[in-house]
């Protein structure tokens, strides 16, 4: 008959579940050689019978202790089909470094969370799913002593599958437990934890799964057990358990979260969805889709264009051209409200432009900051995020990039590993682009069509992507754990988010002004001494020729590493006098974004990581700028694609 063995820790209710799965027919006898006692009962399972086993709760298995004797004794002699962990939710962590051992023995596994009511109590939620994408097995929630989930663990006996549980062990170790276990002949199962079992301390342990391994009076089982107890200062019981604690710690936190009791139910709803992968990546397209017209469609064009026509234009322009006309110094007339003016290149750009777009910036990222949302979206996008070389905790200091990257450059430090830091700092650099590049950005998105906004975000996303897979391959490993707190979904305050836009937009007004007018100043004498009609004829090749832009744009791209608004400033009027057609837009947009952020962020990163990481980033970022840009331009123009 087949068996079924129910294990655990002590105490998390498993002779609770026998009694409601074996209603009838149990009998208990104590463990032959033992005061343990065992019981055994017969149910059905598809149809067939089967005898489930109870044994008392263990801590490990590798010890002395007579039920951790027994519970070996049972999962290599008896070989059981199926094993049912019932672990207690409450203290899911530790349950899940107990799977880890049982996952050894290579027997198809159902993890029960039993107390889920407990745990529930305590503010624990358990992602269920992602549990069991991560063990590869059924994972199951029940309240035994209400019954609750009994007939889902009675039918997903035989969907139970062997756990994955992928430990790390040091290459060393690693060498020598497969030499281990090729020692031992393909009949014998679960070699894997007879490995760890010869390895154990307690040389009684290891005596008996040599035994077990067919591999008795074998000399070489033995050197290789004092070889491996020589790789470590510690007991190598410990090192494997600690080895199993790291997966288990990782898996918890991917697959759990803690909400306030208070929390109601349907925001826990939405919390649970915001990290599923198919309802998160739904969530995620509407909060993307409401971040576009915010921000995209109201900040840039209604109150961008209300701004720039009808407030400085009519209501401020108007009437301060009629006074600067009066002033009888053509030369004071033109610093004022010429080309690179005070007001033309200073005052407009800055509260017209960057301001609204800013205000709605803050204010959007306010309120998905406030809900809880950040932290479900870094768990979610953590997957996508490995792949380049970065986890979760990357996606505040990128989306704090558009607001300003030096300052997502320092927030890079929440971040524990060198090559993380660089990763996200070199992706920073190259594709997110800080308020002021993304405020003309979004005014040029309004002229273009929908195909042209693909096409940008197209080629900056894949680059990122290709960029990002190239460093984490190039960059020396160094991995880190993304643990997360997970605080409750909950609807934002309106009062906090507006007091907090206020605060970070007057700071920026404050900041920012003066800097603009620096600008403005520095480019009226730059034009007036000639030296930016050389700066465009020297860059002319490359801007024209290459890139197929106005001349001008080699203006925008240097003033934008001064000053990011600066550049911003001279773009925005090239938009504005129409020199672009719709193909040179969509390659201003490209270079505009890939193109190095402000000289202020270059000094950060000179700072962090120093000025080797600092000029490789710039040089780098710059030839992926102009080489995509180039790109893009001959493609388009060879295609004929018009926009
Ligand atoms: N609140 C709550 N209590 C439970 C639940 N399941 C079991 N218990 C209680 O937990 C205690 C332990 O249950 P047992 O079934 O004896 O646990 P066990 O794992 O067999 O214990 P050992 O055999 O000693 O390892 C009992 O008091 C049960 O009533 C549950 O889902 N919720
Ligand atoms: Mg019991």
């Amino acid at each position: 008959m087949k068996k079924i063995l129910i294990a655990g820790m002590p105490g998390v209710g498993k002779s609770t579940i026998f009694r409601l799965l074996v209603k009838t027919r149990t009998t208990s006898s104590n463990y032959p050689g033992t005061k343990i006692s065992v019981e055994r009962g017969i149910f059905k399972v598809d149809g067939d019978d089967v005898e489930l086993i109870d044994i008392p709760g263990t801590y490990g298995l590798t010890h002395l202790y007579v039920n951790e004797v027994v519970a070996r004794k049972i999962l290599i002699e008896e070989k059981p089909e199926v094993i049912i962990q019932v672990a207690d939710t409450k203290n899911l962590k530790r349950m899940l470094a107990f799977t880890g051992q049982l996952a050894e023995f290579e027997i198809p596994l159902v993890l029960v969370l039993n107390m889920v009511d407990e745990a529930d109590q305590m503010g624990l939620k358990v992602k269920r799913h992602i549990l069991e994408e991560k063990l590869g097995t059924i994972v199951i929630e029940t309240i035994a002593t209400d019954s609750v989930g009994i007939a889902a663990l009675h039918s997903a006996i035989l969907k139970a599958k062997v756990p994955q549980f992928p430990v790390k062990l040091t290459p060393a170790l690693t060498e020598i437990n497969s030499s281990l276990e090729e020692m031992m002949s393909d009949e014998i199962k679960s070699r894997k934890a007879l490995v760890s079992l010869c390895l154990a301390d307690a040389s009684e342990t290891s005596e008996w799964a040599i035994e077990q391994g067919g591999m008795k009076g074998d000399k070489t089982v033995a050197a290789h057990r004092e070889k491996a107890r020589l790789l470590f200062h510690r007991p190598l019981d410990r090192v494997l358990a600690e080895a199993r604690e790291y997966v288990a710690n990782k898996i918890f936190h991917e697959s759990t979260f803690m909400t306030p009791v208070r929390s109601t139910p349907l925001m826990e709803k939405i919390g649970d969805y915001a990290r599923g992968p198919v309802s998160g990546a739904v969530i995620l397209l509407i909060v993307m889709i409401a971040l576009y017209y915010i921000v995209g469609k109201f900040a840039a064009s209604f109150v961008v264009d209300f701004m720039m026509n009808v407030f400085f234009g009519e209501i401020i322009g108007t009437p301060l051209n009629a006074m600067v006309e009066l002033i009888p110094y053509p030369f004071i007339r033109e610093m004022i409200m010429g080309k690179y003016g005070l007001f033309t290149m200073g005052l407009v750009p800055s509260l017209g432009l960057v301001l609204p777009i800013l205000i709605a910036f803050y204010f959007t990222f306010g309120f998905i900051e406030d809900s809880g949302y950040i932290s479900r979206l870094s768990i979610l996008l953590d997957r996508l995020f490995k792949k380049i070389g970065l986890n979760g905790k990357a996606l505040l200091p990128i989306m704090l990039g558009f607001s300003c990257v030096s300052m997502a450059t320092i927030a890079t430090r929440v971040l524990e590993t060198r090559k993380e830091r660089l990763i996200a700092i070199f992706l920073l650099s190259l594709g997110i682009p800080c308020t002021a590049k993304l405020s003309i950005i979004l005014v040029i998105m309004a002229k273009v069509s929908f195909g042209a906004f693909l096409t940008v975000f197209g080629v900056i996303f894949s680059l990122m992507i290709i960029s990002g897979l190239i460093l984490s391959k190039m960059l020396p490993t160094d991995t880190s754990q993304f643990i997360m707190d997970v605080p409750p979904i909950r609807i934002p305050s309106l009062r906090n988010v507006i007091k907090q836009t206020y605060h970070r937009s007057t700071n920026f007004v404050k900041e920012a002004l003066p800097l603009f007018f620096a600008g403005a100043i520095s480019l009226f004498v730059l034009d007036k001494i000639g030296f930016l009609a050389l700066l465009e004829r020297g860059m002319s090749p490359v801007i024209v020729g290459f890139l197929g832009l106005p001349e001008r744009f080699a203006e925008s791209l240097i003033m934008g590493f001064i000053r990011g608004e600066a550049g911003v400033a001279i773009l925005q009027q090239l938009v504005d006098v129409g020199t672009m057609n719709s193909r040179q837009l969509v390659v201003a947009m490209i270079v505009t974004i890939l193109f190095i952020p402000c000289v202020t962020n270059f000094l950060l990163v000179i700072k962090e990581h120093g000025s080797k990481a600092a000029f490789a980033i710039i040089a780098t970022v710059s030839a992926c700028a102009i080489l995509t840009g180039g790109a893009v331009n001959h493609i388009l123009n060879y295609f004929n694609i018009v926009y």
